[in-house]
């Protein structure tokens, strides 16, 4: 058996685990593991003991302690026009669905959303050319998954799955499908350039987890990047649960990193970039792509991200008092290669380098060190919003999450993913339906409730979110959501884990794919669309492919031949699993 990967084992003992450290009874046991095991660990197995500060009553939480915001002061803090006040605290929060929590007030939620960032690029996922510390630490201080999967291999659809608890064959959006005209009247009055129309907007009635929250008395922002519908249309983020929206809401808008101006809800707040660097662009004809002056138009002044972080940041000081939800979903590590010199430094000159010279994304002449330093950038803006939780005293009192929306981008001149193992052993990138493409990060801290420095191999995915963030914080989850709550597993017991029969996905795009999951078997369908938008080469009736991950992490070796029973059922599967959304069509599922 691969080590790899024993997924196929639902119980068995802890192996390999060192006995690190025993840090004092409140703390309990802090268990390390080898950087180079990418996901073979089994979750450490914790004994009743202090982790939990359990003295076996239900104490409820401060109910409506903040319901009124102090004098004056918005919510949100911060100077400029917000969104809708938060309706605090009009449902009360009824303690924790885990009644063995003993909790003071009602945690904070941070979950911090990278883009296109790959399985492996994480030291502690087993990355060795890109330095991750902060990220790494965060890991040793909670649990790590080593099987948790995005909701989609692209952004927009996978950030639907996360906000809705619903996978694809269910969601509202389930591609990056641009709004090809935005309805005039929105445009104008917001001043939306057409290129930037924005994505397939959210509708109203899904529900999403800022919803859920605001509902319950949290202040709630998304700073970042948004990608599921403009200002004024029914996924507008201020709209869709957030009080607070800062940065991108177009995923095009987001391919540069040194824009003109940034959003804060539904105004233009403008940038220091004159002029602003595309995020599309080739170098000019006959400049030298061995001279460093020919990529100067691509350096910008006024970094986004460093925008975003300070607003950020600013959010969470305004808040401290009262509970919080921030979407952190910056735009590292998406293309393009932007990144100031200062992160730059690092990275030059380790290894050998071939310019980008452009070829949809901006030029870069040293694109290894400007991807490195892109990782290592989100890295240290994370361990900077983790500092200021220190700082203020938050750290107990805030549930971080880690993940990314999907694999590694897929384009091998930018991102040289065999370079840097961006996916380990996994197959397939950004697009697709092989691991690689959907197997992301995972890694949860909640200092005194999380056991530090375990992993988990629970599988469980995006759309597990929403009901985990519910169970923990004793919220009804809404009703006709695929997710089940892994919060049993942060807690440390696995015993009271409900699983997954399948995980389901598909995708209008990259030829038309769905895949599921089911224990140690993967199935993929690939080939599904033509590439006119009709019914692919042999549509439905083209071959199921079935892998083993328990002995073939990487996808390899098709055995849906001498399986024909499995692959019925998982045909079977595919039929309950999608219902038909007329927006984004799977022709080989879907009634004529
Ligand atoms: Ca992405």
């Amino acid at each position: 058996m691969n080590p790899q990967l024993r997924s196929c084992m639902p119980t068995r003992q802890p192996r390999q685990l060192r006995l690190w450290m025993l840090v004092g009874g409140a703390v309990g046991v802090l268990l390390v593991w080898s950087p180079e095991a990418l996901s073979a660990q089994p979750a450490a197995v914790i004994a009743e003991q202090d982790v939990f500060q359990n003295d076996g009553q239900n104490v409820p939480g401060r109910p409506n302690q903040n319901s009124t915001p102090p004098g004056g002061q918005t919510p949100l803090g911060g100077p400029g026009p917000v969104g809708a006040q938060p309706a605090f605290a009009t449902t009360e929060w009824k303690a924790s669905g885990l009644p063995r929590l003993n909790l003071k007030r009602r945690p904070n939620i941070l979950f911090v959303l990278a883009d296109d960032l790959g399985y492996a690029e994480l030291g502690c996922y087993g990355q060795q050319k890109i330095k991750t510390p902060h990220l790494d630490r965060l890991a040793s201080q909670g649990m790590r998954f080593t099987q948790h999967y995005a909701g989609s291999p692209v952004c927009a659809p996978s950030r639907c799955v996360l906000m809705t608890g619903k996978h694809t064959g269910h969601a509202a959006i389930r591609d990056n499908r641009e709004m090809k005209q935005l309805p005039e009247q929105i445009a104008k009055q917001y001043g939306i350039e057409p290129e930037f129309s924005g994505q397939q907007p959210l509708p109203d009635e899904e529900i999403t987890l800022a919803e859920l929250l605001k509902k319950a008395g949290y202040v709630t922002a998304c700073i970042g990047k948004w990608g599921l519908g403009q200002f004024g249309t029914s996924g507008d983020p201020n709209r869709q649960g957030f009080d607070l929206f800062y940065g991108y809401n177009c995923q095009r808008h987001a391919h540069s990193y040194y824009p003109a101006y940034l959003w804060e809800n539904g105004r233009k707040v403008p940038l220091a970039n004159d002029p602003p660097v595309p995020g599309h662009a080739k170098l000019p004809p006959g400049a030298d792509p061995n001279d460093p002056a020919s990529y100067r138009p691509f350096q910008g002044k006024d970094y986004a991200p460093d925008r975003m972080l300070r607003r950020a940041e600013q959010f969470i000081r305004d808040n401290k008092d009262r509970p919080f939800f921030l979407f952190y979903t910056t735009p590292l590590v998406h293309l393009a290669l932007h990144i100031p010199e200062e992160d730059l430094k690092a990275y030059l000159g380790l290894w050998p380098e071939t310019p980008f010279t452009g070829n949809g994304y901006t030029p870069h002449p040293t694109p290894r060190a400007a991807y490195a330093a892109m990782v290592s950038r989100l890295d240290r803006d994370v361990g900077r919003l983790l500092a200021l939780l220190e700082e203020l005293d938050l750290e107990k009192d805030t549930i971080v999450f880690f993940s990314s929306d999907n694999g590694t981008t897929h384009l091998p001149k930018e991102v040289d993913a065999a370079f840097f193992q961006s996916v380990g052993p996994l197959r397939g990138l950004k697009g697709s339906l092989y691991e690689g493409g959907i197997r992301v990060p995972l890694i949860v801290r909640w200092p005194g409730q999380i056991p530090p420095g375990t992993i988990s191999e629970h599988i469980s995915a995006f759309w597990d979110i929403l009901p985990t963030v519910a169970e923990l914080l004793g919220l009804d989850p809404p009703a006709g959501i695929d997710g089940i709550s892994f919060a049993p597993t942060l807690l440390g017991r696995p015993e009271e884990q409900k699983k997954h029969e399948y995980l389901y996905w598909e995708i209008e795009s990259y030829g038309g794919q769905l895949a599921l999951r089911m224990g140690c078997w993967k199935g993929v369908m690939q080939g599904l669309h033509s590439k006119g938008g009709g019914l692919g080469a042999a549509g439905f009736g083209s071959r199921l492919e079935l892998y083993n991950l328990e002995n073939d992490i990487g996808e390899k070796q098709d055995v849906s031949a001498q399986h024909p029973d499995l692959v019925r059922k998982m045909r079977e599967l595919i039929h309950q699993a999608h219902t038909p959304n007329p927006l984004f069509r799977m022709i080989p599922l879907d009634p004529e």
